[in-house]
């Protein structure tokens, strides 16, 4: 009986951890490494830029850096994100999945800027902002990110995957692998 009662409640546990929904926890254990992402330049597009993310010296969180240029001067902006699968040897970027989504999210609801920790972990411009230059063509932001982790074999592990830029019709403009710098 208690055997019985005991599997019950690792079943209903685990249809717990399953469902969509679940908010991302706040990474308290990072490494002291840094990643870093550069996208591979592309024919058609003048976008260019790369993401260091790097550790805070607590632990918790780390801290992204993002910075962009080449942004054409159309008064839209773009998104990027961390996608699911690195870049292929081809530099094809619809070969590089979803977003890194470790707890379920989804796609259907967009990420609510108010509450990053109910968005996709790889949504980076969701949770801190889209990429906006209407002036000088060029973007540059920093800030903690408190969901992604840079410690091999976590859920939020996001070290051995890529970086995606979005036109803002959705098309994938350019992205680029992170590898890790220290
Ligand atoms: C990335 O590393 C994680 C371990 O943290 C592993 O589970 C995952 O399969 C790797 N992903 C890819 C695309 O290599
Ligand atoms: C850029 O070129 C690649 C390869 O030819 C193509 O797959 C991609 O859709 C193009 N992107 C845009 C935004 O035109
Ligand atoms: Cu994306």
């Amino acid at each position: 009986m208690i055997f019985k009662s005991a599997l019950l409640a690792t079943a209903l546990c685990l249809s717990a951890t399953a469902a969509a929904n679940t908010n991302a926890p706040v990474v308290t254990d990072n490494d002291d490494v840094t990643y870093y992402a550069q996208l591979e330049p592309k024919d058609n597009t003048t976008v260019r830029g790369s993401v260091t993310i790097l550790p805070k010296p607590s632990g918790v969180g780390v801290l992204v850096s993002a910075h962009f240029w080449g942004i054409p001067d159309n008064e839209q902006q773009l998104v990027y994100h961390i996608h699911q699968k690195p870049v292929p040897k081809d530099g094809n970027c619809y070969s590089t999945g979803a977003h890194l989504d470790p707890y379920g999210r989804g796609d259907a609801t967009p990420c609510d800027i108010n509450a990053p920790q109910t968005c996709q972990v790889g949504d980076l411009s969701g949770k801190h902002g889209p990429i906006w230059a209407p002036d000088n063509e060029e973007f540059t932001t920093t800030y903690t990110d408190w969901f992604l982790s840079n410690v091999e074999g976590e859920p939020a592990f996001f070290g051995n995957l890529s970086l995606v830029v979005h036109a803002a019709d959705n098309s994938r403009l350019a992205c680029g692998n992170f590898v890790q710098l220290k």
